[in-house]
């Protein structure tokens, strides 16, 4: 038996992914984009590989994962590592996270890489972070940043093959150490469309995507001007300009794509000026609210009286 364990953060994007281009096996963005790696929300997962196996399993939160996702996801992953290391092995994942699977706070992108890096070591692979984030990806986009810590970049490329589309750091997690990330719980229900069929919904029918595509081009360098310079109310504004231009382009999907609710809405009215903070919201209703630290208890008060259930608070992670 081969074992390997390995422990990744969940990351929120700041420019986000929403869209693909070429193969839509192989995860490639339209467009480059920007995350920062979320210290509070990890995932660890051990890989065994194991002779007696007939097919691939994976256990999430002591729940086994159904055939069909255990093939789309995890199988990805671990037939490019089996290909790679020439085994024909299949593998028990054992995963764990500290926070709610499917209320869009990115469990899969955490779990795909702790999935990677844990695989990795069990067949005692060498490979580099690059490659790493190449194999992430493979199995869920988002993962691919989730390889690393701090501020990460994930260059779309332009191979269909996908061999220059992979994840770098920008900044290391303590760059801004001011920064945090204020994450409301209000809502822990699953969500009715997956980001994949989502993605696949928007690029077929928005007609406002190329604009959307323009807009993350002219201000990409902007942002990362924004936490280079460590600018707060630069960085508030245009985290949530990049949140709003992708619900824009779900809400003008057809069928509309709606992964916002009353709460979500409140919580624009309620920072949208981008003062004290910045929100983005992911698909789905919670969002994360980035602020500084001396601003946390302002922004706590809001939430409550705004009806939070919970409030997760999350610095950056230094990575995997
Ligand atoms: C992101 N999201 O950039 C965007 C913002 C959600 C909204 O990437 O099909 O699970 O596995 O590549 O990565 C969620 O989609 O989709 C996502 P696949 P993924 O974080």
């Amino acid at each position: 038996m081969l074992e390997g364990e390995a422990e990744a953060p969940s990351n929120i994007a700041i420019v986000k992914y929403w869209g693909k281009r070429g193969d839509p096996k192989l995860n490639l963005p339209l467009n480059d984009s920007f995350s920062i790696s979320l210290d509070a929300l990890k995932v660890k997962t051990r890989v065994t590989f194991d002779k007696s196996l007939m097919k691939d399993e994976v256990i999430i939160n002591g729940k086994k994962l159904p055939e069909d996702k255990t093939v789309e996801y995890a199988g990805k992953v671990l037939n490019k590592l089996r290909e790679i290391s020439g085994t024909k092995i299949y593998a028990k994942v054992e995963s764990y996270s500290n926070f709610p699977e499917s209320a869009g706070l990115a469990s899969s992108a955490a779990g795909i890489a702790a999935l990677t890096l844990a695989s990795a070591k069990a067949l005692g692979l060498s490979l580099d972070t690059k490659e790493l984030s190449i194999i992430a990806r493979i199995g869920s986009g988002s993962a691919c940043r989730s390889v690393f810590g701090g501020f990460v970049i994930w260059h779309a490329g332009t191979s269909d093959k996908g061999d220059d589309s992979f994840c770098e750091s920008m900044f290391p997690y303590d760059h801004w150490e001011e920064l945090v990330d204020i994450i409301p719980i209000f809502s822990e229900e699953k969500k009715q469309v997956s980001s994949r069929q989502g993605m696949k919904l928007t690029t077929t029918s928005s007609a406002l995507l190329k604009c959307r595509l323009d807009f993350v081009n002219n201000t990409f360098t902007d942002v990362i001007e924004s936490v280079k310079n460590r600018n707060p109310q630069r960085f508030f504004q245009l985290t949530i300009r990049h949140s709003n231009s992708m619900h824009a382009v779900m809400l003008d999907s057809f069928p509309p794509l709606i992964y916002l609710n009353s709460f979500s809405l409140d919580v624009i009215r309620a920072f949208g000026d981008g003062n004290i903070a910045g929100y983005t919201f992911d698909a789905g209703p919670n969002p994360h609210i980035f602020t500084l630290r001396k601003n946390l208890n302002v922004v706590k008060e809001t939430l409550d009286k705004l009806g939070a259930k919970k409030i997760i608070i999350s610095g950056i992670s230094p990575g995997p």
